[in-house]
């Protein structure tokens, strides 16, 4: 998406790039040209009008005519109005409680829309950060819905629950929360009916379902290829349900983009996530600014964006070494690095931290990775309480536990006295500055 109107945008930045004076009709003519190229794009007009009007004002002041580098900051200009178009800061971020209770997340949209492959996306996202979610099927209308979902939930091992003896969506939403709740799951995603057509009937029904849950997040799912039409669609549901957030799918594919542009503007309603392909991990957190960059072809934004991105692993490796030395590392850490390791493919660095591989004969051919993916699914088992304070973990929280992650509980028992060890270690470690030192380098901080 979006390589075409990429294209363009260079082209008429590149003109003003080096130039060191500018004068107003430069800048009217290039952006005549944005206008174009937006509409090119299938920007909506209200949209495009808006946009025009916001840069030119800006554009027209003294600061770029009378600055040393009018070029730049001509460019700096049309990507803050695009980023400014596009969303805010943070609006991809979804409003959850806490925990210990449970969230809803409620998927609605058209038919094809993709709410049944997004909620095992947002499912299998949620699981990693260490959420315990289960998938509702409330689409009781078309007859494989709930079997679609129920193999997604298998494929991402998150549960679903279903009821193939029941009519009423409204139903089966309350049953799963009461489901949800019963089990300890802390976010419940249900996943509903979409027609062809806006019709009165499918308003209705997600209207009710809506109200019996209350959701804390009602996603709007609309495929990026719908077009103008995707934002009469999107101001129809807020209208009558009331969305909180967009998820913009089938990404991938080559369509202009340009009414996906104009949703934010028109509906107001900041789009969270993209989808970006078919399979459970296909899913991406809206992020204006890269966004406003691939549209404006600008790959140096890019970059400062993925520098500042090192910047908060730095943080994130300061406050992880903190947390050792006061020996405070618990079983949520532990997983995060597990997470962050086997994402990167470097599971080798993972065990050089462990103290008795500091002298560091493992490499990473003798480990057993599938050991690890089991480390990882006892844990995402396991409440965050549970997480923080491994000696809360009884014999029945042991059952649940393995029951929750296929395991048995020996194999959790073992986890739970391996990471005892590993914390003695680290506090030990952390008296001795050399081991320290060592054990920082190999972690890469
Ligand atoms: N390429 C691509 N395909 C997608 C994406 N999201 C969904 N799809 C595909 O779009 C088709 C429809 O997706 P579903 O999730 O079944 O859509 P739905 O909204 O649940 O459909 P109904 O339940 O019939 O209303 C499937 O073939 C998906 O694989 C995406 O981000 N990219
Ligand atoms: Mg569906």
């Amino acid at each position: 998406m979006f390589e075409s109107i990429g294209e363009k945008f260079s082209t008429i930045i590149r003109t003003f790039q080096g130039k060191n004076k500018i004068s107003e009709k430069n800048i009217r003519d290039a952006v005549d040209e944005i206008k174009i190229a937006l509409l090119d794009a299938d920007v909506n007009l209200r949209v495009v009008r808006r946009f025009i009007n916001r840069t030119t004002d800006e554009a027209l002041g003294d600061k770029v005519l009378k600055s040393v580098d009018p070029g730049q900051q001509f460019t700096k200009i049309v990507y803050d109005k695009m980023v400014e178009l596009l969303g805010s800061p943070n609006s991809e971020k979804l409003n959850l409680k806490g925990p210990d209770t449970v969230s809803v997340i409620l998927m609605m949209g058209l038919q094809g829309s993709g709410k049944t492959t997004t909620s095992a996306k947002l499912a299998l996202r949620l699981k990693k950060e260490g959420r315990r979610v289960l998938l509702a099927a409330a689409d009781l209308v078309r007859p494989a819905a709930i079997t679609q979902l129920q193999v997604l939930g298998q494929q991402i091992s998150v549960p679903v629950y279903a009821r193939t003896d029941l009519k009423d969506p409204v139903e089966v939403a309350r049953l799963a929360y009461q489901e949800a709740k019963k089990n300890q799951n802390d976010v419940l995603i249900i996943d509903t009916s979409g027609r062809l057509h806006l019709d009165e009937d499918m308003m209705n029904e997600i209207r009710n379902v809506a109200t019996s849950v209350s959701p804390d997040e009602t996603l709007f799912v609309v495929d990026a290829m719908t077009g103008q039409n995707a934002v009469n669609i999107a101001k129809e549901f807020e209208d009558k349900v009331g969305i909180s957030g967009v998820v913009l799918t089938k990404f991938d594919s080559d369509t202009r983009g340009g009414a996906a542009l104009s949703l934010r503007e028109i509906v107001g309603k900041p789009i969270k996530f993209i989808g970006v392909g078919e399979k459970p991990d296909d899913l991406e957190p809206f992020y204006p600014d890269r966004i406003a960059s691939r549209i404006l072809g600008m790959g140096d934004v890019v970059s400062l964006v993925e520098k500042a991105q090192e910047v908060y692993d730095e943080e994130q490796a300061a406050k992880l070494e903190k947390k050792m030395a006061k020996n405070e590392f618990d079983l949520q850490d532990y997983l995060e690095q597990l997470e962050k390791m086997t994402q990167m493919g470097g599971i080798g660095k993972l065990l050089n931290m462990l103290p008795g591989a500091l002298k560091g004969n493992i490499s990473e051919d003798n480990i057993d990775k599938k050991k690890l993916i089991k480390e990882k699914a006892i844990i995402q088992s396991m409440t965050l309480t549970e997480r923080k304070n491994i000696y809360i973990i009884g014999p029945s929280r042991k059952k649940r536990i393995a029951k929750g992650s296929g395991t048995s509980v020996g194999e959790v028992g073992h986890l739970l006295k391996k990471f005892e060890k590993l914390k003695l270690g680290m506090k030990r470690l952390a008296k001795n500055k050399t081991y320290q030192a060592a054990m920082m380098k190999q972690l890469g901080m």
